[in-house]
């Protein structure tokens, strides 16, 4: 997108948050008013006109109750105004040639709602599968308005007032995306308003074994930053999430024996590895003893070899 286009997309936003208008119908002078429908905006102005020579007419809404109640009383020249500040359609007669159901003589006044902002979606991550309930925050909205995560419709959507949806997210690809509200009044978009994210899938702990106080490496997939990390239920204090696969925790305190090591990312997505034993806290090797072992039968070996050439 060029930036004289940019412009001027901000200049077609500006303009269509255009100050209030006023909208002029010019009434008779035969049986008419025209134009017989108007499309304003809330907060605009229709101005009845009485032509010259016009015929005596009322211009009257067929509502009698709310905010846009009006009545001109019978008149032949001169103007009457009502400012509207409701959306909806506002249909209206000449009592002296026709009535609210009537063909002969009426009219209609669309107040169009301001189109929509979105200024906020909470919580902002969820899983890939979908199935999370995120409150979008803003103004307009109105029954009809629908969202797309990412281009892609929820599978709910609930509109709970002018300020407040509330949606339940399609299955989507791992990623940020846009979130948008659209209404018949305009499109708001928010970017990189909501995450999707893969489940972790917590591999393996290395060692297998260690002892409380010891800092141990997770391996996986998905993990986020601000995961957190259970041993047997009881947190790790001391966690870094070194990457999307790497978590390094500190073996909590706690008593020896198998224990599950969970990774819990910060959408509330959680990963379980059974695979880990807490070691006593007095009997943590300094070196893995099968390793010991194994170094110890490879330098024997070694020697073996070299004294057999000189033995040559
Ligand atoms: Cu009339």
């Amino acid at each position: 997108m060029n930036r004289a286009f940019v412009a001027f997309l901000i200049a077609a936003s500006v303009a269509a948050a255009a100050p209030a208008a006023t909208v002029t119908v010019t009434v008779g002078p035969g049986i008419s008013f025209s134009p017989a429908t108007v499309n304003i905006n809330a907060g605009d102005t229709v101005q009845w006109s009485w032509a010259p020579g016009s015929l005596p007419h009322t211009s009257q809404s067929n509502t009698t109750t709310g905010a846009e109640v009006w009545n001109s009383g019978v008149k032949s020249s001169g103007t009457f105004s009502h400012t509207f500040t409701t959306a909806g359609n506002w249909p209206y007669y000449c009592s002296l040639h026709s009535t609210p159901t009537g063909t002969a003589m009426n009219g209609v006044v669309h107040v169009a709602l301001p189109a929509p902002t979105l200024a906020s979606v909470n919580p902002a991550a969820g899983p890939t599968a979908g199935g999370t309930s995120v409150t979008l925050g803003g103004t307009n909205f109105a029954a009809g308005c629908t969202v797309t995560f990412g281009g892609s419709a929820p599978t709910a959507t609930t509109v709970q007032n002018a300020n407040t949806i509330t949606a339940t997210t399609p299955a989507h690809a791992d990623g940020t995306v846009a979130v948008a509200v659209a209404c018949s009044s305009g499109t708001a978009t928010l970017n990189n308003a909501y995450t999707f994210a893969n489940a972790p899938n917590t591999t393996g702990v290395v060692p297998s074994s260690s002892g409380p106080g010891i800092a141990v490496t997770v391996t996986g997939t998905a993990f986020q930053t601000g995961a957190t990390v259970t041993f047997r239920g009881t947190a790790s204090t001391n966690v870094t999430v070194v990457n999307t696969s790497t978590i390094t925790a500190t073996v909590p305190n706690i008593t020896p024996g198998a224990a599950a090591v969970v990774v819990t990312n910060p959408d509330a997505q959680n990963s379980t590895f059974t695979g880990f034993t807490v070691l006593p806290a007095t009997a943590v090797p300094m070196l893995d003893p099968r390793l010991m072992w194994m170094l110890a039968a490879a330098f024997a070996v070694m020697g073996i070899m070299v004294i057999q050439r000189r033995g040559t």
